[in-house]
């Protein structure tokens, strides 16, 4: 990595820590998720129960799957373990024998997030639940629509599509990269 990609890269794991802590506390904990989750859920409509249920497994999942960059298990991830966590993982994306139990991690937290932008369940991100998204992260809605046509070139992002983006998120330290639209969402 150039000293450019490298603080590029660094800047959008910052900016992704912060988006996970919810209270600004300077660390993420479960209770991060507590506090997300709760908001995020008036986006999906709480009289469904089986949809809440969903939602309630998927968050614990995404919880336990970030809690894992908590390296010293004082219950706490600091942006420190964060950052670090998040080297160790492009490292080994960016190898081509990446570790299977890493993938199959990631895997879990993509699938996650996945379902999470999925407000209605269809297999495919419209341009309403990203909007609504990422307008619930802080981002205006002309920079959403603008960062979904981008990405989808049409009016619906494929699963696939999406979680290509999602893993490539990760892992580029291209400020020109395509991913970067994704903006914030795992
Ligand atoms: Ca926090
Ligand atoms: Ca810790």
């Amino acid at each position: 990595m150039t000293d450019q990609a490298n603080d590029f890269w660094n800047e959008k794991m910052k900016h992704l820590f912060h988006l996970y802590d919810a209270d600004g506390d300077g660390s993420i904990t479960p209770r991060d998720f507590e506090i997300l989750a709760d908001k995020l859920s008036s986006l999906v409509g709480q009289e469904d129960v089986k949809r809440r249920e969903d939602y309630a497994a998927a968050r614990k999942s995404l919880c336990q799957e970030i809690m894992r960059a908590d390296a010293n298990q004082d219950g706490k991830v600091t942006l420190e373990e964060w950052l670090d966590f998040h080297k160790h993982l492009a490292k080994e994306l960016h190898k081509p024998d990446t570790n299977p139990e890493i993938l199959e991690q990631l895997s879990e937290r993509i699938n996650t997030t996945f379902n999470m932008l999925d407000l209605n369940h269809d297999g495919y991100i419209a341009k309403d639940e990203w909007v609504k998204t990422c307008q619930f992260f802080g981002v205006d809605q002309t920079t959403a629509e603008k960062s979904f046509e981008q990405l989808s070139k049409g009016d619906k992002l494929e699963e696939d599509k999406a979680k290509h983006l999602f893993f490539e998120y990760l892992k580029s330290d291209d400020p020109n990269h395509i991913s970067n639209c994704c903006l914030c969402f795992l």
